[in-house]
């Protein structure tokens, strides 16, 4: 049947009226149903293995779009919306957001879903249907101030399947309710599946308070997903959430294993399990326990696991290590407990280093040890992260296993980040190099060529001017700021952690401000952009966005300044915003203190939209480097192994740095003590202030200070070199030539070829 004919039954059905009677929110829920059904009638593609890919974050994004494209429909829908005069991208507006992640970990969750099913690879994530994503961000008197945000409609991309499994909990048993979000693959028949438990009867409000009896628990265990550093009080509802994810996952896994007759001794040979950070690991012991329950031996239950199992770390931040106390574990499943001591007693004996304990000698379970010893693989997310993985951070474990050690870097789905989200720039890559680069992104480098075509880099500088228009526009729009696009846009997005230094690009800020002030004013204007939420109990998280905001209202009080710098700091950066301030971005701010961001995804997304990266050498920074070389990249700061050397030391704190050295440097003081200045104070809440005033000069952990002279430097340097447009847009082509290694479907075939083998 035509695609009208399915849309015009569609809206009859369910609305009475034909599509031109309908409203935007009728057409967009017309439309939902319609994809929908398609994806969900798609066969799973076939192989001798099958992948469960777990993770607690899937951050998925809107769907219609990407899933329009990957049923190839997104061009027919929008000429018929068109006829009807009508939208797309306003339709695609009345669909919520799932925010069912914190930020790169859940992202690169919904990216290899994507890529999974593109490459027709047999492979489904398990997850949690949290009620309430990541909270909505506000902005109130400088502020964030966190809201619940609910996603789920009564219709959504949520199919439920009519299957539930039992997870039993230390005195009391909860059932585990499955829907799937149907994952089609892009240019192929094929879908997969995202599987997404829940509760029976989820709280309505769950908000007011939370404590853990097992009333609360039954209803409350799926209303939110943990911001990543939460307080204490969260920490047991944590575990009740992961044991409930891998419980529920494992049955799902050994029944799909019975439905394909295939006996429980040949696990191994038929599943494969990536545990996506430690957040799953649990699946590890409950396997074990559901394959003994039903006959197998511990030894023969370890040897099917250990061959199953494969894990990711992403990141090397000790304090986001996971490690329960053992009585957390006991409390909340207690039948893993044995599980979890005979593989201690067991690795303990083989490898009697405390560094490699399981459980520690304050009976604390280290998830990752747990991970290490007991799966076939163990993967970084980009090669400096793996060698530093190798050398530092995990080396008692590689030098027991250095077999088990791969790197993987990162990738991100050119679907969603450059086709869906950048349209113009597509079709002038589509006009250069033909469109097979959405499904074979090397093709990329076929823009190479083009490097001294005036005409593709006019329109590339082109492309990228009506990108900025319509990101000021939409700013305009929905949250009233006023910029001017032909300034150069800085852009800074991704969580708040003081080690992404969002303090430093503010330094940066202040330095530009009062060389404004001086009278020396800039060679063209600049506007920089932040959008980052906190972690609701990060206090040094929430000084930095008050700073911000304070520098914000700070320039757009002052008509001197005004027209030369601006700073823009988006309300509830998501992954929607993500898509609107990504293709219009000129530098990609990605300035981590080396050896802390294990890889990083946006700067690959920045990088294939035609951003040139400013940034240290650090995580896939370093690869992007490598790849487009130093013409092309603008880098500055120590590297990692200077670093790494700085936190060994004999300074109170254990290090070798002394922040107080670089402050003291005359360039350094003034910008520091303007946090503190009458002009900031009066705007701002002096106590936040202060406080971060006293952190950045006596503690600054993350070393904000050492690396900000060589910073302002090469910023200045980018910015001047932007007035060479010439120079500039071939810097960009080269950029996009060369992103094509970051395609998360090279990411996917790599894992597949080493870890996964599907087929
Ligand atoms: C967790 C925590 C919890 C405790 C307090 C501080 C803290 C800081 C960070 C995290 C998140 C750890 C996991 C994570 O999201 N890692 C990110 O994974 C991305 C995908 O591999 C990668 O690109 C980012 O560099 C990495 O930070």
């Amino acid at each position: 049947m035509q695609l009208k004919e399915q849309l015009f039954q569609t809206t009859q059905a369910r609305f009475g009226c034909a599509p031109d009677q309908c409203d935007d929110r009728q057409l967009y829920e017309a439309l939902l149903l319609l994809t929908r059904n398609m994806a969900q009638n798609r066969p799973a593609p076939a192989g001798e293995r099958k992948l469960y890919y777990f993770s607690a974050e899937f951050l998925m994004g809107k769907l219609l779009s990407n899933n329009l494209l990957a049923l190839g429909l997104h061009d027919e829908v929008k000429d018929l919306l068109a006829d009807l005069g009508r939208d797309l991208g306003v339709i695609e507006s009345m669909e919520p957001e799932p925010s069912l992640g914190n930020g790169g970990l859940g992202r690169l969750a919904a990216c290899f879903l994507d890529s999974i099913a593109a490459l027709g690879l047999p492979g489904d994530g398990v997850g949690l249907n949290y009620h309430y994503g990541l909270f909505r961000q506000s902005f109130h008197q400088g502020r964030q101030v966190e809201e619940p945000d609910p996603w789920i409609e009564p219709d959504s991309w949520l199919i439920p399947t009519g299957m539930n499994f039992t997870v039993p909990f230390g005195g009391f048993e909860l059932k585990a309710v499955l829907y799937d979000v149907a994952i089609p693959g892009a240019n192929n028949e094929y879908a997969n599946r995202l599987h997404l438990f829940d509760v029976v009867q989820p709280a309505d409000k769950p908000w007011v308070g939370i404590d853990f009896d097992k009333g609360d628990i039954a209803h409350r265990l799926t209303s939110f997903l943990y911001p990543d550093d939460s307080d204490d009080a969260g920490r047991l509802l944590r575990v009740y959430q992961q044991y409930f994810m891998v419980s529920a996952g494992a049955q799902l896994i050994l029944s799909e294993l019975e439905k394909r007759g295939c006996a429980l001794n040949t696990l191994a040979d038929h599943v494969a399990i990536q545990i996506n950070d430690t957040h799953p690991s649990m699946v590890i012991p409950e396997l074990i326990r559901l394959l003994t329950e039903r006959g197998m031996s511990f030894d023969e239950a370890f040897d099917q696991v250990r061959r199953t199992c494969a894990y990711t770390n992403h990141t090397i931040l000790a304090e986001a290590l996971e490690k329960w106390p053992l009585s957390f574990i006991e409390k909340v499943a207690p039948q893993i407990v044995p599980v979890i001591l005979e593989l201690d007693r067991r690795m303990k004996q083989a490898h009697p280093d405390p560094k490699a304990a399981i459980v520690d000698d304050q009976n604390r379970v280290h998830m990752a040890h747990m991970d290490i010893h007991c799966g076939y693989s163990v993967n970084g997310v980009a090669a400096l992260h793996t060698e530093i993985l190798k050398n530092s951070e995990l080396k008692p474990f590689y030098d027991i296993y250095p077999e088990k050690f791969n790197n993987k870097t990162n990738g991100v789905t050119f679907r969603r980040w450059l086709e869906a989200c950048d349209p113009e720039l597509a079709g002038l890559i589509d006009s250069c190099v033909g469109p097979d680069w959405r499904t074979d992104a090397d093709k990329l480098e076929g823009l190479l060529a083009f490097r001294e075509d005036e005409t593709v880099l006019d329109r590339l500088l082109a492309v990228k001017q009506d990108n900025k228009n319509q990101l000021c526009r939409v700013l305009w729009a929905e949250q009233g700021i006023e910029l001017d696009p032909y300034s150069v846009f800085d852009i800074q997005v991704k969580r708040l952690h003081e080690y992404k230094r969002q303090q430093m690009n503010a330094l940066y800020i202040i330095h530009k401000y009062l060389e404004i002030k001086a009278g020396r004013l800039p060679e063209r204007p600049v506007t920089v952009f932040f959008g980052a939420k906190a972690a609701p109990a990060y206090v040094m998280a929430k000084h930095i966005i008050h700073l911000i905001l304070c520098l914000q209202k700070l320039i757009d009080q002052d008509p001197q300044v005004r027209p030369w710098l601006r700073v823009a700091m988006v309300e509830n950066y998501n992954v929607t915003w993500a898509e609107r301030l990504i293709p219009a971005c000129d530098i990609s701010e990605q300035i981590s203190l080396a050896s802390k961001e294990a890889s990083g995804t946006g700067n690959m997304k920045f990088m294939a939209n035609g951003a040139v990266t400013l940034g240290t050498l650090d995580g896939a920074n370093v690869e992007i480097a490598q790849l487009v070389g130093e013409e092309n990249i603008y880098t500055f700061g120590r590297h990692s192994d200077e670093v790494i050397a700085l936190y060994q030391g004999d300074e109170p704190d254990g290090r070798a740095y002394r922040p107080l050295d670089c402050y003291h440097r005359p360039a350094v003081e003034r910008l520091v003590d303007f946090l503190v200045s009458p002009q900031l104070l009066a705007i701002g809440d002096p106590a936040s202030l202060s406080q971060l005033w006293c952190d950045m000069k006596n503690k600054d952990w993350f070393m904000a200070l050492l690396d900000v002279e060589d910073y302002i430097a090469v910023k200045e340097q980018a910015i001047h070199d932007y007035g060479d447009r010439r120079a500039w847009a071939q810097k960009m082509l080269v950029n996009i030539a060369k992103s094509g290694y970051f395609s998360s479907d090279r990411t996917i075939r790599q894992y597949n070829e080493d870890i996964w083998h599907l087929k």
